[in-house]
C-alpha cells in the first residue's frame, strides 16, 4: 500500500511547516504534496523547506480545481490523505484516518473535527452541506465540510471531475456514497485557523454556500441511486 497525502493551501505560511512535517513524520505517508493555489506569501517555500513536494499554481483556481491538478501528480499511489494546510500540528490527529482504508474495512472515512464554538460561524453552510449531502446520497454526516480524510486513489478516480472550490469536500462524500463505497465518519483531535464571525468569515461562508449550491444543483437534478 502507497500512502501520500495532498495539502491545499491557500496563504498558509503561518502553519503549513508544520502541517508538512507532521504528516512526514509516519513512516507509513511516503510523501506529502502541497497544492499553493497561488498564494501571495511565502507557502511555497515553507512547505519546500518542510519536505513536501510543491505544486505551485500560477492562478487561483479554487480548492477543488487544486485538488484535480494534485492528483494528476498522484499516480502509483493507494491510498490518499488530504489534509488543510491550515491545520498545523494537529494535522498529526488526520493521520488516523488512513488506519481502515490501509486495512481494508472502508473505502473514505472522513475526520470529525470537535466544535470551532464561539471562534467558528454559526453552522448554517455546515448545515446546509449535511442537507445537500442527505438529499442527493442519503448519507447523514456529522462532518460534511470536512477537508480531512483518507480514501482509496480508485475511490478519487472514481468521482472525478471533483466540485470546484469549496464544493469539493461535500461532493466527495456524496459522490462516493452514490457510488457505492463504504464511507465512514470519524472523529479527529484537530484544530485549524478560523475566520469566525468576522466580516472575512461571513465572506468566506457566503462563497461556501454557493459553491455548494452550484456544486450540488446538477448532483439532485440526477436525483437519488439505489445506493441511498
Ligand atoms: N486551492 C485552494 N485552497 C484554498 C483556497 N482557499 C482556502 N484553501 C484551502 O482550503 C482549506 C480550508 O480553507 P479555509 O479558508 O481555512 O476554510 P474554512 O476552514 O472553511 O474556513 P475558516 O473556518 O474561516 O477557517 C485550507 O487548507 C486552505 O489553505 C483557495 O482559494 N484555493
Ligand atoms: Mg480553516
Amino acid at each position: 500500500m502507497r500512502v501520500a497525502a495532498i495539502v491545499p493551501a491557500y496563504n498558509n505560511e503561518r502553519t503549513i511547516a508544520e502541517t508538512v512535517a507532521v504528516l512526514l513524520s509516519d513512516p507509513r505517508i511516503e510523501s506529502v504534496l502541497v497544492v499553493d493555489d497561488a498564494s501571495t506569501d511565502g507557502t511555497s517555500a515553507e512547505a519546500r523547506a518542510a519536505g513536501a513536494q510543491v505544486l505551485r499554481l500560477q492562478n487561483n483556481s479554487g480548492k477543488g480545481t487544486a485538488l484535480e491538478r494534485g492528483l494528476g501528480d498522484m499516480d502509483g499511489t493507494d491510498v490518499v490523505l488530504m489534509v488543510d494546510g491550515d491545520t498545523g500540528k494537529s494535522a498529526l490527529g488526520a493521520i488516523e484516518l488512513i488506519g481502515p482504508v490501509i486495512d481494508g474495512y472502508q473505502d473514505m472515512v472522513i475526520g470529525i473535527l470537535p466544535s470551532a464554538g464561539g471562534r467558528g460561524g454559526f453552522g448554517t453552510v455546515k448545515r446546509i452541506a449535511a442537507v445537500l449531502i442527505r438529499l442527493s446520497a442519503g448519507f447523514r454526516a456529522q462532518a460534511p465540510l470536512s477537508g480531512q480524510r483518507a480514501m482509496t486513489k480508485k475511490l478519487l478516480d472514481a468521482c472525478r471531475p471533483f466540485a470546484r472550490g469549496f464544493g469539493v469536500d461535500s461532493a466527495l462524500t456524496a459522490d462516493a456514497v452514490r457510488a457505492g463505497f463504504r464511507v465512514a465518519e470519524m472523529p479527529v483531535d484537530m484544530t485549524h485557523d478560523h475566520r469566525g464571525r468576522s466580516v472575512a468569515g461571513f465572506r468566506h461562508r457566503a462563497i461556501q454556500g454557493i459553491h455548494l449550491l452550484r456544486a450540488f444543483l446538477p448532483r439532485l437534478r440526477r436525483g437519488r441511486t439505489r445506493y441511498s
